[in-house]
């Protein structure tokens, strides 16, 4: 038996010891199918309320059913700590940590880095350590190889197991779920990723083998600038739609006819949300590095951080030609989330068009179902949800859709509006009406 076959055989067996690293809205879900699958599972967090909550068999995920997680910590599958001295009883371990920019749009890379150092001081032989935090390609190799292996004499794909596998996880999304979204593998050697893959296909149905982890680093990378670029593209088409004197939401249904070769992307207030206008630029960075300027990134990076300017830039030109001031008129915006039906702000295009209708000298107020107070933590300012919006509907000289969400009644929006701008088409199966504009 060698130090492989012997971990495989814990792996296949469900006799090894698991631990989730990161208890979000991509650990918790693993942890509970990792649990589910039979492994006994350890959840590390420095968020002491998390560990008190799952260790008292409640979620704080929607995704994750508080039955799931209190059946499995009575059944022993399920405990947390905030103690990662945890760590050297762990057989494998799962690094699911935050990767979001720093200000300056670098990454900030501090979370994988303190994982790392805690993880640091307790790794031994016989251990197999999967990054799945999204991250440049090299992070796996040229971060944790040295500093969970080489600094402790252990030798890589002998006496221990390091691999990527990116995480496919869509908060709110029921369809696919982390048990039944294909997972991609890829081990720092073959042999990491024979034996990350033997862990992981104990729970997950669908396992992608890569042949390194950069391949697999690349691979999320790809996904999500793939979007960021064609978002970017389209918002560009509705610009020259504009200019054009065409109905951009026409020409787009238009083009998802085709059955073949097309996939329909629509334009908006800009970009939000914590992997679509992050993950391209963990891409462009690590290029930069390399000499190599990404430039289709750049470009969709440049177009989608700009469309929050020319939402603003449409309505007060569309005031204008009503013979109103935005300087002095009270705006009312629709949605403060990034994208409709969910409660998350995070880099929402909202909290940019507040702050440019703000600067033009507009009173600005917001309404969003989901969202009752905002914080731009940039710019400093609060604001909380108008608690009436009908009334702030008919108040408004301006009411500007920037999220969709579906609770909205638009039709009776735009028979109480003075003057609507819908940034998302909310409102386009209506028909024309003298008082909406759109993107
Ligand atoms: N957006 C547009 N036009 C579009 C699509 C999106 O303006 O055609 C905007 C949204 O309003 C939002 C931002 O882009 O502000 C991101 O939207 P998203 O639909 O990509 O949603 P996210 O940010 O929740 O992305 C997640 C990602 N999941 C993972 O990284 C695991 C992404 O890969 C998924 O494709 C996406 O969910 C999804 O399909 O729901």
């Amino acid at each position: 038996m060698t130090t492989k076959t012997d971990l495989i055989k814990k792996l296949k067996d469900k006799s090894a010891e698991v631990a989730i690293l990161g208890l979000g809205y991509v650990g918790l879900p693993l942890a509970v199918v990792f649990g589910e699958a039979g492994f006994k599972v350890t959840g590390v967090d420095p968020d002491q309320r998390k560990v008190d909550a799952l260790n008292a068999g409640k979620s704080y995920i929607p995704d994750v059913k508080t039955e799931a997680v209190a059946k499995l910590v009575k059944d022993g599958k399920l405990t947390a700590t905030v103690d990662f001295a945890v760590l050297k009883e762990m057989d494998a371990v799962s690094i699911c940590v935050p990767t979001p920019l720093r200000k300056t749009g670098d990454p900030d890379m501090s979370f994988i880095i303190s994982a790392m150092d805690e993880l640091s001081k307790y790794m031994h032989k016989g251990m197999v350590v999967v990054l799945e935090s999204t991250t440049y390609p090299g992070t796996t190799r040229e971060l944790l190889l040295p500093k969970l292996g080489t600094e402790h004499g252990l030798t890589v794909g002998e006496d221990w197991f390091l691999a990527f596998s990116p995480e496919r996880v869509d908060p709110g999304r029921e369809d696919w779920t982390t048990i039944n979204t294909p997972k991609v593998m890829g081990g720092i050697t073959e042999d990491c990723g024979e034996v990350a893959t033997a862990w992981y296909e104990g729970a997950i149905k669908t396992i992608h083998r890569v042949s390194t982890a950069e391949a697999a680093e690349m691979a999320k990378l790809l996904e999500n600038t793939f979007r960021m670029i064609n978002i970017g593209m389209v918002n560009e088409l509705a610009i020259m739609c504009e200019r054009l004197g065409v109905n951009v939401w026409e020409v787009i249904d238009a083009a998802a006819t085709k059955p073949f070769g097309f996939m329909k992307f629509t334009p908006g207030p800009g970009l939000g949300g914590h992997c679509i206008p992050i993950d391209p630029l963990y891409l462009s960075w690590k290029m930069k590095s390399l000499n190599y300027n990404a430039r289709f990134i750049e470009l969709a990076s440049e177009i989608n951080t700009n469309m929050p300017r020319y939402v603003v830039s449409r309505v007060l030109e569309a005031m204008n030609d009503r013979g109103k001031t935005l300087k002095g008129s009270k705006v009312l915006v629709l949605g403060a989330a990034y994208k409709p039906d969910i409660d998350d702000v995070r880099e929402s295009p909202s909290l940019d068009v507040i702050g440019l209708l703000q600067k033009k000298g507009a009173q600005v107020e917001y309404h969003d179902p989901y969202i009752p107070h905002i914080h731009h933590e940039y710019e400093g300012w609060h604001m909380d949800s108008v608690a009436d919006m009908m009334k702030s509907v008919k108040e408004a000289d301006a009411v500007v859709v920037v999220t969709n969400h579906k609770d909205y009644d638009y039709k009776e929006i735009i028979a109480s509006a003075k003057f609507v701008f819908d940034s998302r088409n909310a409102t386009g199966k209506m028909g024309e009406f003298e008082n909406v504009e759109r993107l």
